[in-house]
């Protein structure tokens, strides 16, 4: 057993290596695994001298007693000190790692917007809605009689050729226009009917001009006494709230099965409004057809089941994804399909986002 002086000695030592030790500590847990292992009872030189303490004879135990719990109490100050320095050196480094610079301009999103046709689709609907037409859907896979028969087309119709219309082999087909809709929704509600129909339409047609999917918005009015200028003021009603100003157009004759007498309609070029012999979008005709429409066929009306001694009225399909290409100065038919989404973003002809 050391003498007093010698203990007094052998504390010295031990806080010249403690303060020495902690020079080295760079973090709490570093300081936390030192500090346990100087106060273990076993390994650490405090905790050793503490457990000693119980051989210590009587009369030695109070001196011995107050220079060992003064260590202890030495060394347990200065772990905590050092412990609040270097926590709050880590909070330091943490604070400034995860430090926001609410300052900084946000990370640019990718924005979507519609396709065209959807934006066409959408803006015709009000404009027919505004007018009292309500929006009716049906099925894209139809039969030969709600297609054609129903429609008061020949069965020797050229439209009925494998050459123009997808068939399945149990005989059931995609419709090529959206007309069924109108027969099906004639039979449901009878008249007075006043419908749109838009949706997907599908031909066997596969060129720079022509996709075997296109989309199409037809409509059908049908009542009592309904004049031909019904039809034709609807149409020009139409065609000014789409394009947003008054538009040259004229209507010619043309030929439908499913209407009597028909009509095409035709407005000014938007691109050289008729300037232009060598116009890329006319031609240098300085017309654009946009719809076609007529008056419905007597045959068409009994096929709804509504009598057209009673009742008459006037049909009309428009092609969407032809008045989206006008109205947004898309060049090519193919681009509104082939998921270009950079060609939409960047405003397909500078229109503004929606
Ligand atoms: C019923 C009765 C009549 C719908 C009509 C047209 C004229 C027409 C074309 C426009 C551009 C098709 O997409 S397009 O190529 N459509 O010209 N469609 S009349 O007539 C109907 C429909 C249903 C019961």
């Amino acid at each position: 057993m050391a003498d007093l002086n010698e203990l007094k000695e052998q504390i010295k030592e031990i806080q010249n290596e403690v303060k020495k030790s902690l020079e080295g500590i760079d973090s709490s847990k570093g300081l936390y695994e030192y500090k346990k292992l100087m106060l273990d009872g076993k390994r650490g030189k405090i905790g050793s001298l503490m457990r000693g303490m119980g051989s210590v004879p009587k009369e030695l135990k109070g001196d011995y007693g107050k220079n060992i719990n003064a260590l202890k109490e030495w060394a347990t100050d200065l772990f905590d000190e050092i412990d609040n320095k270097l926590k709050q050196q880590e909070r330091n480094l943490r604070y400034e790692a995860e430090k926001i610079d609410v300052t900084e301009p946000a990370a640019k999103t990718a924005v979507g917007r519609l396709n065209p046709i959807t934006m066409v689709k959408y803006e015709l609907t009000d404009i027919f809605t505004a007018m009292g037409f309500e929006v009716y859907e049906g099925t894209e896979i139809e039969t030969d009689y709600y297609n054609f028969t129903a429609l008061n087309t020949p069965d020797d119709h050229p439209a009925r050729d494998m050459q123009d219309t997808f068939y399945f082999p149990d005989g059931t087909l995609l419709r090529t226009h959206t007309s069924p809709v109108q027969i099906r929704a004639m039979l449901e509600y009878g008249a007075p009917l006043r419908i749109i129909c838009p949706g997907k339409v599908y031909r066997r047609d596969n060129d720079t001009t022509h996709s075997p999917m296109f989309n199409q918005m037809e409509g059908l009015l049908v009542d009592k006494n309904v004049p031909f200028s019904v039809m034709k003021g609807t149409m020009a009603e139409m065609l000014n709230a789409f394009f947003g100003k008054s538009l040259k157009y004229r209507f010619r004759a043309s030929y439908f099965p499913f209407t009597e007498p028909s009509m095409e309609l035709d407005i000014e070029c938007v691109e050289c409004s008729g300037h232009n012999e060598h116009c890329r979008v006319c031609h240098g005709t300085g017309w654009l057809e946009v719809a076609g429409m007529g008056m419905v066929h007597p045959n068409v009306i009994r096929a709804g089941k509504i009598d057209p001694d009673e009742y008459n009225g006037f049909a009309f399909g428009i092609g969407l994804d032809r008045m989206s290409m006008l109205k947004y100065g898309i060049s090519d038919l193919r681009l509104l399909f082939d998921g270009n989404v950079s060609y939409f973003l960047s405003g397909f002809g500078g229109v503004e986002r929606c």
